[in-house]
């Protein structure tokens, strides 16, 4: 076996294998994130959200600044699910990175609570209070505002996440609220001029199926199996259209 033929077919073995492994479970990057803010500089929440911001962090938190103003802030995830309607999970993990600031930005340990919410793949001001369902809290580790060295989390979501995709729902919405300030979450992803903090991963939701059979190869494994095949043909092909060695 010559090098071009080694290497188109453990191209080939390569895809094989990790399109094995990997067909019954699927990680989704979050498809959108921003959280939305309630905001009263006298003080007083009047419960009616006024912004919403697509930083490179998710703030969850309430209470009141060191400037006066109440502040009540609730981060929106959103994942794309409608490739997997109809499915059945063995698990659904939404897990991320993030930790807990004080109003004076020191480290504290805070705790967030976190909610499924009906989802239409946006994040609007109706999010704030839609009616929602809890999946899960977590309690996260102070972090130094000066190093923004995050914590990780996960938590299993597979009850909510399974009524979405039996009903076919495309999109899996999850919002975050804190009774103090503040949680910081790592973005998934920002707009213009804010970036993501790439160190660690934003929000993802982890999918597992209990028929894996029924799951497509996600595009970039079918992407390296057509790489291989391709490399297979090609090599074939030139070496019908190489001369024969003279004898
Ligand atoms: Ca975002
Ligand atoms: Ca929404």
């Amino acid at each position: 076996m010559n090098t071009r033929w080694w290497f188109a077919v453990v191209g080939c073995l390569i895809a094989a294998g990790w399109d094995a492994q990997e067909a019954g479970a699927v990680v989704l990057d979050v498809f959108s994130d921003a959280y939305i803010t309630d905001l009263a500089p006298g003080g007083t929440l009047d419960g009616l959200p006024d912004s919403i911001s697509n930083t490179g962090a998710l703030l969850a938190g309430k209470g009141i600044l060191s400037s006066g103003a109440a502040i009540d802030s609730r981060p929106i995830m959103i994942f794309d699910v409608s490739s997997y309607g109809g499915l059945t999970l063995s698990s659904a993990l939404l897990s991320g990175y993030g930790g807990g600031v004080d109003h004076n930005f020191a480290p504290e340990t805070i705790s967030a609570n976190f909610f499924g919410i009906p989802g239409d793949g946006i994040v609007s001001l109706a999010d704030f209070d839609r009616a929602a369902t809890a999946v899960g809290s977590h309690t996260f580790d102070g972090v130094s505002f000066q190093t923004f060295e995050l914590f990780p989390f996960s938590f299993d979501v597979t009850p909510y996440v399974q009524t979405l995709l039996t009903q076919t729902d495309p999109f899996a919405e999850f919002r975050v609220e804190s009774d103090e300030l503040t949680v910081l979450l790592n973005a998934g992803e920002a707009a213009v001029p804010f970036s993501v903090d790439t160190r660690f991963p934003g929000p993802r939701l982890s999918l597992t199926f209990a028929d894996s059979g029924a799951i497509i190869p996600e595009p970039g494994t079918f992407g390296l199996f057509l790489t291989g095949i391709t490399g297979l043909v090609a090599t074939r092909h030139r070496r019908r259209s190489l001369p024969l060695p003279s004898a």
